[in-house]
């Protein structure tokens, strides 16, 4: 963590050097106020330039410094912006690749900016349930105008430099060496009469304000969700209608008022915990990956064909291989029309549509897949299935090849054991639809080499998945959490609740859909074939008879068009049907049960700890490595509400010693032998601590 410095013809060069992209943690900003006193005390430095070192100016404030002492400790970034905006000498920022934040507002405290062409700049803290708090509120509307900086900063959206060209945010945007342009620029200014311009002493401009203020307002009102920060982004940039200080006075309240905000805490651990979950703790980060110039597919199901996508989308060539042709030819023809669909919505062009699907080319022969680097199998979920696909993989693939597997309940193991290279062997589990959801599950078995994680995991991100490792257990993380889940679910039906109830209890709390709509969805046949396999493996594992019963009336969901709800054809919506409910309250009665009414707190309880219960078994198992990574499933595969961060980190904030005492209380009550509380969140919740502590 360093800020370098030298002196060129009387130019001080200050260099921000602090890798991965020069987070400006305290050590940098003490860094910078040193230089910058050093250079304004040195009298042959007759002008001074700051710069960013490696891939980034500065990526903005170090989000892993919240919520530490070091993030309130001064030199605050105000202070060191401060400092520079009232140097004696011209400080010029050669800005480069990425300017935000925090970093952009270091560089609106300069005298000047020099850009180069494609740097990459914004204020996205609102993403972080944040706001700009070094000034961003007050400066950027003074630099490029009040609606041009409402939007960026309500929005966190990046833009080009040359996109904010002709405005007084930058000086010059050039092609060549931003450095050389800056001191040049520096030695031009070095002897100028007067006071250099600060960005502080601009007016904000606006033929009718308050209107536009006021349209802004109703706008971010009705799309913020649950989220407080675009509304406090608004007030913020109101003030830069108001003097400097004023402006300042309401940027420093609306932002130490977010930071304390459990969305904001969610948001920075949804950041983080992305970042996080590709660091496996046994796989050094310097492990060489494998090269992967071309993936094989296998099975053009629906699964398969939203797999192909996502290489596709990335510039990758796919060979998808189906054992019958018109098997291929669907799923070709359901990609290409994906890809127009998208086309039409203006999400691609046309041209780019065509391009990637220039990138696929379909084989019904092993042959012709077996130079490939990774081939991803995405057939029926048979074990006599896969075991034909391995070890016809085995035959035919070239060494090194990484052969991995989509399955999301069988266990890699023994797929693995069907080949003679078992070290090559990974499942990498996508969550339908394959193209859109972000979460991928890579399933490590006993023996799956560290450069094959390493390869997946940086591969993951080519293609924009949330990789998170799981070991090899029934359901991985998430399928795993979410049968304990669906118990609670079918248990309170018994007892009291019906469908609907349940649904719009864990929906109020935050979730995409409550389960009885999302089992209706995937299918509830398939959920009752789960059951009855868990009924001879674990019959100690039971679960509430009701899901049988529906199934038994052949209402497997909206495919069948009845599930739990009632379906109108061609309506997606999901109808409470009499017909379930009356059986469910007869069903009560057979089991002898007294039907109690059940608050939308116990169902949210028994619902969400039975996740956080058995995600700490997880954690205790080694099935996973970090509370984090189960957050980052949850959030990412599951419609976890963002707002809440997870199970683990919500389970967090409520305080474990309460989810400890919930749990305890369910365990008194029916179906109690299904909540033995994690010996793990125990222990931690007579610690007084967290999972993500
Ligand atoms: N602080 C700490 N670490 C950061 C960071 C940051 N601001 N930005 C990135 N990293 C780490 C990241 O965790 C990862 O670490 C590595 O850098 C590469 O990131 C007062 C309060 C800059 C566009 O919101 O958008 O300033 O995993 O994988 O795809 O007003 O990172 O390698 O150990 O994303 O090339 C506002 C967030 C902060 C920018 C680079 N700034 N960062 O993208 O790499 S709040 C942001 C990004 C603030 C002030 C306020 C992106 C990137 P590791 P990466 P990338």
């Amino acid at each position: 963590m360093t800020v370098q410095y030298q002196v060129r013809d009387g130019v001080a060069v200050i260099t921000l050097d602090h890798p991965p992209v020069n987070g400006l943690g305290l050590g940098i900003r003490i860094g910078v106020a040193e230089r910058l006193s050093q250079a304004l005390d040195d009298a042959a430095v007759k002008a001074i330039v700051l710069a960013g070192a490696g891939r980034a100016f500065s990526g903005g404030a170090d989000i892993r410094e919240f919520g530490t002492p070091g993030a309130l400790q001064e030199p605050s970034l105000h202070t060191v912006i401060t400092s520079i905006e009232a140097a004696a000498k011209p400080v010029v920022a050669a800005v480069h690749s990425v300017a935000m934040g925090g970093g952009l507002e270091l560089a609106l405290g300069c005298h000047y900016r020099v850009a180069a062409r494609g740097t990459q700049i914004a204020l996205p803290e609102v993403n972080l349930g944040l706001l700009p708090g070094a000034g961003g509120t007050q400066r950027l509307p003074r630099a490029i105008g009040l609606e041009a900086a409402l939007n960026m900063i309500v929005s966190g959206r990046t833009l080009k430099a040359e996109a904010l060209a002709g405005t007084r945010l930058f000086d010059e945007i050039v092609e060549g060496d931003v450095l050389e342009a800056a001191v040049g620029l520096a030695r031009r200014v070095a002897n100028q009469a007067g006071a250099h311009p600060r960005v502080r002493d601009l007016k904000v401009e606006h033929e009718n304000a308050e209107a536009y203020l006021g349209f802004a307002r109703t706008t971010v009102a009705a799309n913020a969700g649950p989220f407080p920060a675009p509304a406090r982004c608004v007030d913020a940039v109101a003030a830069s209608l108001k003097t400097f200080e004023q402006g300042i006075e309401a940027e420093r309240e609306g932002f130490d008022y977010l930071l304390g905000t459990p969305e904001s805490r969610a948001l920075r651990h949804a950041f983080l915990g992305e970042r996080a979950a590709s660091k496996i703790p046994d796989v050094s980060a310097d492990t060489p990956a494998r090269p992967v110039a071309k993936v094989a597919i296998i099975g053009a199901g629906t699964m398969g064909g939203g797999i192909v996508m996502n290489f596709l989308n990335a510039g990758i060539p796919v060979t998808l291989l189906e054992m019958k042709a018109d098997a291929l030819e669907r799923g070709v023809a359901t990609i290409r029309r994906n890809y127009e669909n998208s086309a039409k919505k203006g999400k691609l062009t046309q041209q780019e549509g065509d391009a990637r699907m220039g990138l696929l080319s379909t084989t019904l022969s092993y042959h012709d897949i077996r130079d490939a680097d990774l081939v991803i199998e995405a057939v029926f979920e048979e074990i006599g299935v896969k075991e034909t696909v391995f070890r016809t993989l085995d035959e035919v693939m070239k060494p090194g090849a990484i052969l991995a597997s989509n399955t999301s309940t069988l266990d890699v193991n023994r797929i693995a054991s069907f080949t003679k290279r078992p070290q090559d062997v990974v499942g990498m589990h996508f969550f339908s639809p394959a193209n859109v959801m972000r979460l991928l599950e890579v399933v490590r078995g006993e023996h799956t080499a560290g450069d094959v994680l390493a390869t997946v995991m940086q591969l993951a991100k080519k293609i924009r998945k949330v990789a998170v490792v799981s070991g090899v257990c029934d359901g991985f993380i998430g399928n795993r959490m979410l049968e304990q889940y669906s118990r609670q679910a079918g248990f309170l039906l018994d007892e009291g609740a019906l469908p609907a109830q349940v649904d719009r209890a864990i929906e109020k709390f935050g979730f995409a859909m409550g389960p009885f709509r999302m089992i209706d969805m995937a299918g509830n046949d398939i959920a009752w074939a789960i059951r009855k396999r868990r009924a001879i493996e674990q019959p100690e594992f039971n679960y509430s008879k009701s899901g049988d019963l529906l199934c038994e009336m052949g209402r497997f969901g909206q495919k069948a068009g009845a599930g739990w709800y009632d379906y109108k054809p061609g309506d997606r919506k999901a109808y409470p049907s009499k017909l379930v409910n009356d059986m469910i309250v007869q069903h009560s009665k057979d089991l002898g049960i007294e039907r109690r009414q059940i608050s939308d707190e116990e169902i949210v309880g028994r619902l969400v700890y039975a996740l956080v219960n058995e995600g700490a078994v997880i954690l205790e198992e080694g099935i996973a490595s970090k509370a984090s990574d189960i957050d980052m499933v949850y959030l990412n595969g599951y419609g976890f509400p963002k707002f809440r961060g997870g199970p683990m980190l919500y389970a967090d904030q409520v305080g474990l010693f309460n989810v400890a005492q919930a749990i305890r209380r369910y365990a008194r009550g029916y179906q109690g032998h299904a909540w033995r509380i994690a010996p793990s969140l125990q222990k931690l919740a007579e610690a007084g601590r967290g999972f993500n502590e």
